[in-house]
């Protein structure tokens, strides 16, 4: 095993320099960075943004950017161990704070990232995905999967504001990221149809059997839905087991979205969740509830509606403060790193 590997200030400069100028390097002296012993290296910092704090920029950017200059009025949180200019969250995870006044219309376009929106407050607000209008309500989740026409209205008297998740770093990496402008959509599908067709677990329509199966059959989860499956969940799981459960695609089983991953936690007070250590970097959404978080050694209080940067490999421990239960909302990287055979649940973590 090498263990002190040759730096480049071992080799004649003039090799190097030579190197160079064909536009190569030598491996060995940056090959422990490119692969480090037993942990991933992270940039990524356990991160917090407060809502409280961004809500007024938002509502500010609101009177400085009209919807016609800047398509999506957005405050992207971005990690500040990744830069602030890379518009990521995590390595893969790009989330962002839009918001949509009375009256605005963001226009269609479409994308090769996918997208999910969560809903944070408001009323009135909605999506337009593949032709099917989706009612936007605090705490829905809708999906928006990639090359999908998509548009967002509001036809409410207050602001409407949602968290953005996107793959976007990753396709971006790929050199894989454009977008194309469309015209409004026509609604090809009554309000919510997804919903009505698949408003109960595993009850589906019957056609639906025979293929071709649709790849994305159900476009919005409600929050109400999923907050009282927690509630069931929460009664029949030992004491000390996360409450847990995840969106998925309710014809096959599978995550909903082929690269991010979309899951709620139920947290009570005096009862703290230690989550597995894990290969895939997270963002979490607080839905409701207050409470306290330690990633790896970084403490932070959160209330309703901030946001958490988890990176790879991170010891995540949640608690809920106060007297009622805290849901959070959990976007992660885990359906990606499952497909190309890298995801691995590591030792609990030790975050105290
Ligand atoms: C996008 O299409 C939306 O459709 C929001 O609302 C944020 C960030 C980067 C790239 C595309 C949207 C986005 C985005």
């Amino acid at each position: 095993m090498s263990s002190s590997l040759g730096r480049l200030e071992d080799l004649p400069p003039q090799y190097v320099s030579g190197l160079r100028e064909r536009n190569v390097v030598p491996l060995w002296p940056s090959l422990r960075d490119a692969l480090p012993y037993d942990k991933p290296g992270r940039k990524t910092q356990p991160s917090l943004w407060r809502y409280s704090q961004l809500r007024p920029e938002l509502m500010r950017a609101g009177l400085l950017a009209p919807i016609e200059t800047a398509e999506r009025r957005v405050l992207v949180l971005c990690n500040p161990g990744l830069g602030l200019d890379t518009l990521r969250a995590t390595p893969t995870i790009y989330v962002g704070l839009q918001l949509i006044l009375p009256g605005e219309v963001a226009p269609t376009h479409r994308h090769t990232p996918c997208a999910v929106r969560f809903v944070i407050e408001g009323d009135g607000g909605y999506t337009t995905v593949g032709g099917e209008k989706l009612p936007m309500v605090k705490g829905d989740l809708i999906l928006t999967p990639s090359w999908l026409w998509h548009e967002h209205g509001h036809e409410g008297n207050a602001p409407v504001v949602w968290l953005d998740a996107l793959d976007l770093p990753l396709i971006h990496g790929m050199e894989a990221s454009y977008s194309v402008e469309g015209r409004a959509q026509p609604l090809t599908d009554p309000l919510n149809g997804s919903r009505l067709r698949y408003a109960q677990g595993g009850v589906v329509p019957y056609a639906s059997l025979t293929p071709p199966r649709a790849a994305y059959p159900l476009m919005r989860y409600p929050w109400a839905a999923v907050k009282a499956t927690l509630e069931g969940l929460a009664g029949v799981t030992p004491r000390g087991e996360p409450v847990h459960v995840a969106y998925v695609n309710p014809e096959t089983g599978a995550e909903c979205l082929p690269t991010l991953g979309f899951s709620a936690l139920r947290l009570m007070p005096r009862e703290p969740v230690v989550l597995p250590r894990r290969s895939a970097s997270a963002v979490l959404h607080v839905v409701e509830g207050e409470g306290s978080a330690v990633i790896d050694s970084t403490g932070f209080s959160f209330s309703e509606s901030d946001t958490i940067a988890v990176p790879t490999h991170a010891g995540v421990r949640l608690e809920a403060a106060g007297s009622a239960p805290t849901y959070v909302f959990m976007v992660d990287d885990a359906p990606l790193q499952r497909k190309i055979g890298i995801y691995q649940i590591l030792e609990p973590g030790d975050a105290r």
